[in-house]
């Protein structure tokens, strides 16, 4: 099973600084446990690129590739799986399309779109924004905490909450009922992307123990 507890999701723009390898690279030396790369912009032989570059970063450190959205993409890299959201291709696609093995993440918003999953399908649930992000436009209203636990206990899958989440909320994440918690800013955007996944795998450490 996908370990979620520290789960990187790439930005173009707030990655730019030191460069989308470097950056990803620092973070796993940090610690952070899943990376996906998430750019709505970059073409499908752009994505291939940086996905190869990310692969040779991850291989051997038993951190998996999840890709966003472009399930050929995935197939073409041979990534470990695929996230798609609500409105994107379904979740049967990607695994009629990715195999068995594959691992298929889906946004969900409500209880109801979360009861909705079939777990022969997807394998985990990533809940939010939990809080307002400048990270994503036009993002659905901020569920809080007790939307996120709300949400989490319709899920009859492992949930990744998402959505302006930083260290100090890891307690808050897990009492929810959420395995992880999913970050772009706190960590691409950080001063040091590697001291911040760092602090945020020892959080979620502590609290995923005590839990
Ligand atoms: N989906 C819901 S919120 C979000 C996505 C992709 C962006 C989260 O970014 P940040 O910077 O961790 O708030
Ligand atoms: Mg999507």
């Amino acid at each position: 099973m996908i370990d979620l507890s520290v789960y990187l999701i790439t930005d173009a723009a707030q990655c730019a600084a030191r460069g989308l390898v470097a950056t990803v690279a620092a973070a796993v030396r940090g610690g952070v446990t899943a990376v996906q790369l998430r750019d709505k912009h970059a073409s499908d032989a752009e994505l291939i690129a940086q996905g190869r570059a990310l692969q040779a970063v991850l291989a051997g450190t038993g951190v998996p590739l999840i890709i966003n959205d472009r399930i050929e993409v995935a197939k073409a890299l041979g990534a470990d799986g695929v996230h798609v959201g609500q409105s994107d291709a379904a979740a049967q696609e990607a695994r009629a399309k990715l195999g068995a093995k594959a691992i298929i993440g889906l946004s969900v918003q409500t209880p109801a779109l979360a009861w909705a999953v079939d777990p022969a399908l997807v394998d985990y649930v990533g809940i939010g924004p939990v809080f307002a992000t400048t990270t994503k436009r036009d993002h659905s209203p901020p569920l809080g905490f007790d939307g996120l636990a709300a949400v989490c206990a319709a899920s009859p899958v492992p949930a990744v909450a998402i959505g302006g989440l930083q260290a100090a909320h890891a307690e808050a994440v897990w009492a929810a009922g959420a395995q992880g918690m999913a970050l772009v800013s706190a960590i691409c955007a950080a001063a040091s992307p590697e001291q911040a996944a760092r602090e945020i795998a020892a959080a979620t450490q502590i609290v995923g123990e005590s839990s």
